[in-house]
């Protein structure tokens, strides 16, 4: 970037900014500009992206905001950003700024799919409802384009979601046979669903990095990292699986029941059964056009929540029954030791969602659950649904995560970590 250019609304920043921060800005705000332009413009740049000079580390963490800041207070140095991506990418027609929910270019996509012929799907890691579904539905579509596909997935389909694939068409990677990675190498087109994130890809991550197989992400998050590949995002749909019917629609294969399911499916449980606030008359509408295809609501809801062990409904009692109410209710804690899994006759992942449940009392803000693990160290687990910021809470104890869910270990006897725990969220409530 040139730094001799200069804009005359730029001179707040610098009279808040000493010099050299400005330059140390300058290279936030290229990162993040980057970042988004080829995001948003599905121009596929190398990453990491060669420049003359090195990027600064801070680059990494492309905060959305600094463009913001730059955009609004500096624009001098985000014009300058923009100029010194379009010489890097000088050959290939560049390059205006898109608002977050820019349509997807569906013709892009379409003549990106329509030239291969041998294409590897795959999700992020612990896969939920919304990538498998969207995986599974887009296979159908392009198997309909009489394309070669296969769904390779960084971890196995967790139990409750193999109703949708009951021909075992999702491969672990830990289960890739010989034929199968000479595939996944042979591969002409590497599909990701649901996630733009190297860290979310898992153990995929380095297959991707390595393919030479043409790079194409179809996903709804705001944060993620370029991948390399030609990206279409939209931050404004409510599940990956809305974009798989959209994409269906722009690649012209009728939806069917083998598509409508694993879509609705996506759908629901993106939107926790359609009651999050993503959910809009637009979701709807795309359910309604899945249930005239065959997609039985109560089917899938029976299939998707209603499998629960005898030992997972005992152990949500002992645990909710154990529950205590700290800051005049605003805060509700309680806890799983090895011994109550053994009573209840339940498994760890029995105690998923059960932290959750606490905040379903009127009056809760926080939450939290410390599980004794085999080791005979603790699990916590930290909700929010106010201010205060669980990632900061979990990182107090080395661990993290978001804003509304994180967790931690704790290498400490209970009474002791229970009172850390207390202690943690209630200085936050000072
Ligand atoms: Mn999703």
């Amino acid at each position: 970037m040139t730094s001799g250019q200069t804009h005359p609304s730029s001179s707040l920043a610098k009279k808040v900014v000493c010099r050299k921060g400005i330059q140390h800005m300058k290279w936030m705000a290229y990162g993040c500009l980057v970042s988004h332009l080829t995001r948003f413009t599905h121009i596929p740049l190398p990453d990491p992206i060669p420049t003359d000079g090195q990027f600064h580390p801070f680059v990494e963490k492309r905060t959305s905001w600094i463009v913001l800041f730059f955009l609004f207070f500096t624009r001098a140095p985000a014009h300058a950003a923009l100029a010194h991506t379009s010489a890097l990418t000088a050959k290939r027609p560049i390059c205006t700024m898109m608002p977050m929910h820019a349509p997807i270019d569906w013709q892009r996509f379409a003549e990106i799919v329509h030239s291969a012929s041998k294409i590897v799907l795959t999700m992020h890691h612990r896969p939920d409802g919304d990538c498998v579904g969207s995986a599974l539905a887009m296979q159908q579509i392009l198997l309909r384009l009489g394309k070669n596909v296969r769904i390779i997935a960084p971890h196995q389909t967790p139990p409750n979601l193999a109703f949708l694939d009951p021909n075992h068409s999702i491969t672990a990677l830990e289960n890739l046979d010989a034929e199968g990675a000479e595939y996944l190498q042979s591969a002409d087109l590497f599909f990701v669903l649901d996630t733009s994130s190297w860290a979310q890809l898992g153990e995929m991550a380095t297959h991707f990095r390595e393919s030479s197989a043409r790079k194409l992400v179809l996903d709804h998050h705001t944060i993620g990292d370029a991948l390399g590949a030609e990206t279409f995002i939209n931050s404004q749909a409510e599940a990956a699986g809305t974009l798989v019917v959209q994409a269906a629609n722009a690649l012209g294969v009728p939806l069917a029941q083998d598509i409508a399911l694993p879509a609705f499916v996506a759908i629901a449980t993106d939107t926790g059964w359609f009651r999050f606030s993503s959910t809009t008359s637009e979701t709807f509408r795309t359910a309604a056009r899945l249930l005239d295809v065959g997609v039985q609501p109560d089917e899938v809801y029976k299939e998707l929540y209603e499998q629960e062990s005898l030992g997972r409904i005992r152990l949500v009692g002992r645990t909710l029954q154990k529950a205590e109410a700290y800051l005049e209710g605003q805060f509700l804690f309680t806890w799983i030791m090895l011994d109550d899994l053994a009573a209840a006759g339940a498994i760890p992942s029995d105690s998923e969602d059960i932290v959750n449940m606490l905040l379903q009392v009127q009056g809760s803000k926080m939450a939290a659950l410390l599980s004794e693990l085999r080791d005979g160290t603790f699990k916590v687990s930290f909700r929010s649904r106010c201010e205060v910021d669980c990632s900061l809470l979990a990182s107090q104890f080395g661990g993290g995560g978001h804003k509304k869910a994180a967790g931690a270990s704790l290498a400490l006897p209970f009474e002791q970590a229970k009172q850390a725990v207390v202690d943690a969220v209630s200085a936050k409530f000072e």
